[in-house]
């Protein structure tokens, strides 16, 4: 039988805005907001620049703030790792319109590929389990991250999603103004019409 390669980080980012047009998304400062930016650069987007470890506390402050809005966090394995008490903190307040992303290829990926836990003996999806997320999904192919979207869209989170990928670069670079961006990411988070019911 032939085997699927891994997920392409670009490829499912593209499902995933496709397919989720309206969340506000939250891009760590891994390669997930640069395969973000590639898709598009929209309002929707907050793009994070150099605060590792935080893409998942600020998609919970934000999920808890806006609860009609639909939150999506792309990290990377290493952005999460870096901050596993966001994990906890996110279980126990639990939020259902969050959805946690975790694009993990093992690596730190931006900064030279050095391997992070994840290469050897730490599983995230066993990590949120014990954190006490009651959602938690691992995904290795592009056909069950999009058949996966589906339910993690729909059914009530938080869920955390911890998805293998290659180890293609990213080919865009987003915009590097923060306070641009956070201007521009209030303002849409203020006028948009909820995407979560
Ligand atoms: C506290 C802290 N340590 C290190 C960095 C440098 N840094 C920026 S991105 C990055 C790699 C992030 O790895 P991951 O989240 O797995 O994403 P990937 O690069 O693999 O896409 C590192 C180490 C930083 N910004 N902040």
């Amino acid at each position: 039988m032939k085997e699927e390669k891994l997920i392409n980080r670009l490829e499912a980012t593209r499902y995933l805005v496709g397919r989720a047009p309206q969340a506000l998304i939250v891009a760590g400062p891994g390669n997930a907001k640069f395969d973000l930016a590639a898709t598009s650069d929209r309002p929707q987007h907050f793009y994070i620049w150099n605060s590792l470890g935080l893409a998942p506390s600020i998609g919970l402050g934000l999920a808890l703030a806006q609860p009609e809005q639909q939150v999506i966090v792309l990290d990377g394995d290493g952005g999460t790792l870096m901050n596993p008490g966001a994990l906890v903190t996110i279980a126990r307040l639990a939020p259902p319109n969050l959805l946690h992303i975790v694009w993990d290829n093992g690596q730190y990926q931006l900064t030279g590929g050095q391997p992070t836990a994840t290469a050897t003996v730490t599983d995230l999806a066993a990590m949120g389990r014990g954190a006490g997320f009651q959602h938690v999904a691992a995904v290795t192919t592009i056909s069950e991250f999009e058949t996966g979207l589906e339910t993690w869209l729909t059914e009530p989170g938080p869920w955390l999603v911890v998805a293998k990928i290659d180890d293609s670069p990213a080919p865009a670079r987003p915009p590097k103004d923060p306070v641009w961006i956070k201007l521009r990411f209030m303002e849409i988070v203020t006028t948009t019409t909820p995407a979560y019911t």
